[in-house]
């Protein structure tokens, strides 16, 4: 009997993992990871780790198929459900071929560096991506690990790779869209380029002109936002909040010195954090669209390069 636990809370997490649940990346921000038997986690303080879907199905397969009790918390990420499927031994073990689980890790590593579509497998594992109302709770895990192991079982129908890429197109249309502004290192506005190739990280980014993008999204955009620029400040319509983003530690820290985005979080006003990386506006405020664009004012002269 498949048991997920989904939580938001670190003492629960722990709770559970001593009543025999295996954790499955439950990173905690501050408080750190709650590790199991397997120490499935390779956020933060684990980050030396290898991904855990990589592991689960590469050394762990049915590792837990006596005993498939699982803590989990955040979103439902293919690597998450992955390593659950694999260490339940939810499908045959045949069925876990090291081209989608290494790709699956691949993904969960560099989402924004990956043309998930050109890569063999990429599209079954785009589809899981698209995939509707895999939220954080326990229902939305169940509902992965089904698409999942119906991927795995019976592969994805010829007739879905056409509206997978379809659907992908019109994501990346929308992240272009939601372009409000393209900014040099002196808050001047440069034009957005109609196919930029490849995203802008460490020299190659310092080279470019451009520095701050400003975007107002309804999609996830990032891998398409990052070609335009470094920096990205991001507008979510949805939940009114704000995103501030690099595409990586090593761009990040020639744009911003040691720490990357650390130091800016102080710039921007109480509650503001996150990681060097990436990060945004207090967890529960609603915020305008005016105080995206104030965010990369405020951003632009803090740029050491
Ligand atoms: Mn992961």
């Amino acid at each position: 009997m498949l048991t997920i636990a989904f939580t938001h809370r670190y003492e629960e997490a722990v709770a559970l993992r001593d009543a025999g649940y295996e954790p499955i990346e439950c990173a905690f921000g501050q408080h750190g990871s709650v590790l199991g038997e397997h120490a499935l986690d390779h956020h933060g303080t684990e980050s030396h780790r290898e991904g855990v879907a990589l592991r689960a199905c590469r050394d762990l397969y049915g590792a837990r198929q006596r005993d498939p009790r699982f803590v989990v918390t955040g979103t439902p990420d293919a690597d998450a459900v992955l390593a659950i499927v694999a260490l339940a031994g939810l499908v045959p073990a045949a069925a876990l071929t090291p081209a989608f689980y290494e790709l699956v890790n691949r993904q969960d590593l560099d989402p924004i560096g990956l043309a998930l579509l050109d890569e063999p497998g990429g599209v079954p594992l785009a589809w899981f991506n698209q995939q509707e109302h895999l939220t954080q709770s326990e229902e939305g895990f169940r509902k992965a690990i089904g698409h999942m192991v119906r991927l795995l079982t019976q592969g994805l129908p010829a007739s879905e790779h056409a509206a997978v890429a379809s659907r992908d197109r019109h994501r990346r249309d929308k992240a272009r869209e939601g372009i409000l502004a393209r900014y040099d290192r002196s808050g001047l506005s440069l034009p957005v380029p109609e196919h930029p190739r490849t995203v802008l990280r460490g020299e190659a980014a310092i080279d470019d002109a451009a520095r701050v993008l400003v975007v107002r999204s309804t999609v996830w955009g990032f891998d398409v936002w990052y070609r335009l620029a470094p920096v990205v400040v991001s507008y979510a319509a949805r939940m009114a909040k704000v995103t501030v983003g690099c595409p990586d530690l090593e761009t990040a820290e020639l744009l911003f010195g040691p720490g990357g985005l650390q130091t800016v979080w102080p710039h921007l006003g109480k509650g503001w954090g996150g990681r060097e990386t990436i990060g945004g506006s207090p967890r529960g405020d609603r915020l305008s669209l005016d105080v995206t664009h104030q965010t990369a004012r405020t951003i632009l002269p803090l740029l050491q390069r």
